[in-house]
């Protein structure tokens, strides 16, 4: 088998879209550069997964009105996708197939969480499908993709890295390609599209 084919979705393995949500898009209230980026590649990994009926997880940011994370509450963001609110609604463009399985975190006023394991079971749901290999990407690179990463490493999934489907908040300049060299050390594999068979 080919390196490439050992890289196409099989059985086993899921797709996890991490937080494409409007506030982290341009115009959000949390906005990404070239946030949108990731949407048109990433509806390419979910036709991908939808004709070899695997399974999609799309996380959520999924915050009370007056989270620890903003500002207002000492935290260090502006307010961002509010549980039911437009702005943490989904990317309007995403195909999100119907059978998407949707993990909502960081939905406790008191904690945040990026990764979209923390308090959810995301674990559970994945081990239940016999998932063992995660496609991960979305927003942000620096932030919920990197702690999902970890995460995902560390309760024993293989991770490929969608590297083209993924952009940096940059709070510093060098935060994303940070995130990606803690990725790859823990050893999370840097795909893309172009380098998947088709
Ligand atoms: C995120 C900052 C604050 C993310 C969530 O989804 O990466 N970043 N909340
Ligand atoms: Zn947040």
């Amino acid at each position: 088998m080919s390196t490439q084919a050992a890289l196409s979705p099989r059985d086993g393995d899921a797709l996890v879209i991490v937080d494409v949500q409007n506030d982290f898009l341009p115009g959000g209230s949390l906005a990404v550069a070239d946030g949108d980026a990731v949407v048109p590649v990433l509806n390419r990994y979910i036709a991908l997964f939808a004709e070899n009926r695997l399974p999609v997880i799309a996380t959520r940011d999924w915050h009370t009105p007056d989270h620890c994370s903003f500002v207002e509450q000492g935290g260090i963001w502006p307010p961002h996708c509010v549980a039911g609110s437009a702005g943490a609604r989904f990317a309007q463009d995403l195909a999100l197939p119907e059978r998407t399985i949707i993990v909502s975190k960081a939905d406790l006023r008191e904690k945040d969480a990026y990764s979209g394991f923390e308090g959810t079971d995301l674990a559970a749901r994945l081990h239940e499908l016999e998932v063992t290999r995660l496609f991960i990407g979305g927003l942000a690179t620096d932030y919920c993709v990197l702690n999902t990463v970890l995460d995902g490493l560390r309760e024993g999934f293989e991770v490929l890295l969608l590297e083209d489907a993924i952009r940096a908040v940059n709070l510093k300049p060098e935060d994303g390609a940070k995130a990606r060299a803690q990725m790859t050390e823990q050893g999370a594999l840097p795909v893309a599209l172009d380098r998947l068979a088709a």
